[in-house]
């Protein structure tokens, strides 16, 4: 079953964000991050099978110095705004379910990706054109590679309908048409 390759992903993650925090503890005060730091990742987007849905796409993570770079391009969306989420749990299932909520670890409760406080994983919408495809370029200051706001190995999610930005939990964003892995990328 391709779900043991996800859960191989999960478990990558979440050691490599463990790893990070040992590192971190390690390091010498003002050296530099050592070799294993993490300073990219990419998600590619598999469609959820009991949608019917043909979304795809890859999206970047890249370190900045005040956050992370959020790019890349999404198609065979719906023309018009779709929720977009780094959601608990780096598992693919067919109706997307299995990524579980939105990745959360700070206990506050959704709202926009404008918002101060808001679920860490909240990027508000992607917006399709009337080719269903969306251009995504964000910045974004509460995401990272390390301690507990770390994104790698959580899921990628893109829904069905728009995100409202505030109705908990998740924005009445509907279904799950898309889910990544977010996994560490080549620099
Ligand atoms: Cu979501
Ligand atoms: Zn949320």
């Amino acid at each position: 079953m391709a779900n043991t390759k996800w859960i191989a992903a999960l478990a990558v993650g979440a050691v490599v964000c463990l790893t990070m925090l040992g590192m971190r503890t390690q390091a010498a005060p003002g050296t530099a991050a050592a070799g294993g730091s993490v300073s990219k990742a990419e998600a590619q987007l598999i469609a959820t099978t009991k949608t019917d849905s043909k979304v795809k796409g890859t999206i970047w993570f890249e370190k900045t110095s005040h956050g992370m770079h959020v790019h890349g391009e999404i198609t065979g969306l719906t023309p018009g705004e779709h929720g977009f989420h780094v959601h608990e749990y780096g598992v693919w299932n067919e109706d997307g379910t299995a990524s579980g909520g939105h990745f959360n670890p700070t206990g506050a409760a959704h709202a926009g990706h404008d918002s101060a406080k808001r679920h860490v994983g909240d990027m508000g919408n992607v917006k399709a054109d009337e080719n269903g495809k969306a251009i995504v370029d964000l910045e974004d200051d509460q995401m990272s590679f390390e301690g507990p706001t770390c994104i790698l190995g959580r899921g990628l999610v893109v829904h069905a309908k728009a995100d409202d930005l505030k109705t908990p939990p998740s924005g009445n964003a509907g279904g799950r048409l898309a889910v990544a892995i977010i996994g560490v990328a080549k620099p």
